[in-house]
C-alpha cells in the first residue's frame, strides 16, 4: 500500500465562530493550523476563507493572503475548495483558481445539503473545469453520491478530464450517501482504473471511515470542517484530529505521506524551490 495521505479541512463555510474557538478564519490562523497539521502528519490542506469578522468569503485576494501565509510556513500541499457556500455563483466558486493552487476540489454533481441543495449542474462542473484546465489546477472529485462518479465519467468523456483522479468520497452528508464502510466499498469498486481515493465521512463517521480506509489501502480527510468534536462532547483541534490518524496508521504498520511523498503518488510537480 502507499504511504497514507492526509488531508486536513481545518474549516468549511458552514461552521460558525461561536460553534468552536478552534476555527482558524484569518489567513495568519489558517497558516499557523496549516503548519501545526504538516507536523502532525498532514499532507494536504483544504482551504475555505473568512473575513476577519469570521464571515465565509470567496474573496480572491482574501485566498491569496491565505495561500501566501501558508506558503511561507509550510510545504503542505494546498487545496483551494471550490465548493465554497450554498448559495454562491459558480463564477464566484471559480475565481479563486486564477491563484493557480497545486489543488482544487470540483464536486461532481448536485446533492441534498441538509435543508438546502448544493448545485452542481454539468454547466456549472464545466465551467469549474474549464477554468481549472485553463490555469493548470489538479481537480479532487468531490463524490457525495454513486451517480457523481458516473458524472465524472460523462465530462471525461466530453475531453474535459482525464482519468485516472485523485478522488474523495464525502459520506454522511444529512441528504446524501450515508457513511457505512458498504457503501464505500461499493464506491472504490467503481472507481475508473488507477485513481487514488480519500473519504471523508461526517460527524461521528470521521473516524469509522478514516479507520476503513486505512485498512482499504484509501488515504483520509479529517478537519473541522467535517465535523467538530475529537470525542463525545469534545471539542477538537484539527492537529489533533490529524495526528490521531497518523498514530493509527503507523499502528497499522502503514506510514504517513510527506507532501512531497504525496505528491509523487498523485503525479503533483514538486514545489519550486523558493
Ligand atoms: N460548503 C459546501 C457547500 C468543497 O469545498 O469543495 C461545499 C464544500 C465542498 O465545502
Ligand atoms: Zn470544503
Amino acid at each position: 500500500m502507499d504511504p497514507l495521505i492526509i488531508t486536513c479541512a481545518p474549516g468549511g463555510a458552514e461552521i460558525t465562530i461561536e460553534e468552536t474557538p478552534y476555527l482558524p478564519y484569518t489567513p495568519a490562523k489558517l497558516a499557523e493550523t496549516a503548519k501545526a497539521v504538516r507536523e502532525a502528519g498532514g499532507a494536504i490542506v483544504h482551504v475555505h476563507c473568512r473575513t476577519d469578522a469570521g464571515e465565509n468569503t470567496h474573496d480572491v485576494a482574501r485566498f491569496r493572503q491565505a495561500y501566501d501565509a501558508i506558503r511561507a510556513q509550510t510545504d503542505i500541499i494546498v487545496q483551494f475548495s471550490t465548493g465554497g457556500a450554498i448559495g454562491m455563483t459558480p463564477q464566484e466558486r471559480a475565481a479563486v483558481l486564477e491563484l493557480r493552487p497545486e489543488m482544487a476540489t470540483l464536486t461532481c454533481g448536485s446533492v441534498n445539503f441538509g435543508d438546502d441543495i448544493f448545485e452542481n449542474s454539468f454547466p456549472i462542473m464545466r465551467a469549474i473545469l474549464t477554468k481549472m484546465n485553463e490555469f493548470g489546477v489538479r481537480p479532487e472529485l468531490e463524490i457525495f453520491d454513486k451517480g457523481h462518479l458516473a458524472n465524472a465519467r460523462r465530462l471525461a468523456k466530453e475531453g474535459l478530464l482525464t482519468f485516472p483522479q485523485h478522488v474523495d468520497f464525502v459520506l454522511g452528508v444529512p441528504g446524501a450517501m450515508e457513511a457505512s464502510v458498504a457503501n464505500l466499498c461499493d464506491l472504490v469498486g467503481d472507481l475508473p482504473a488507477g485513481c487514488t481515493w480519500s473519504v471523508a465521512g461526517i460527524g461521528r463517521a470521521q473516524l469509522s471511515m478514516a479507520l476503513a480506509a486505512i485498512a482499504m489501502g484509501g488515504h483520509v480527510r479529517v478537519g473541522l470542517e467535517d465535523n467538530l468534536y475529537y470525542s463525545k462532547g469534545r471539542l477538537a483541534r484539527n492537529e489533533e484530529l490529524v495526528a490521531r490518524i497518523a498514530r493509527i496508521a503507523q499502528e497499522a504498520g502503514r506510514p504517513v505521506a510527506t507532501p512531497d511523498e504525496a505528491r509523487t503518488i498523485l503525479g503533483l510537480p514538486r514545489l519550486a524551490p523558493a
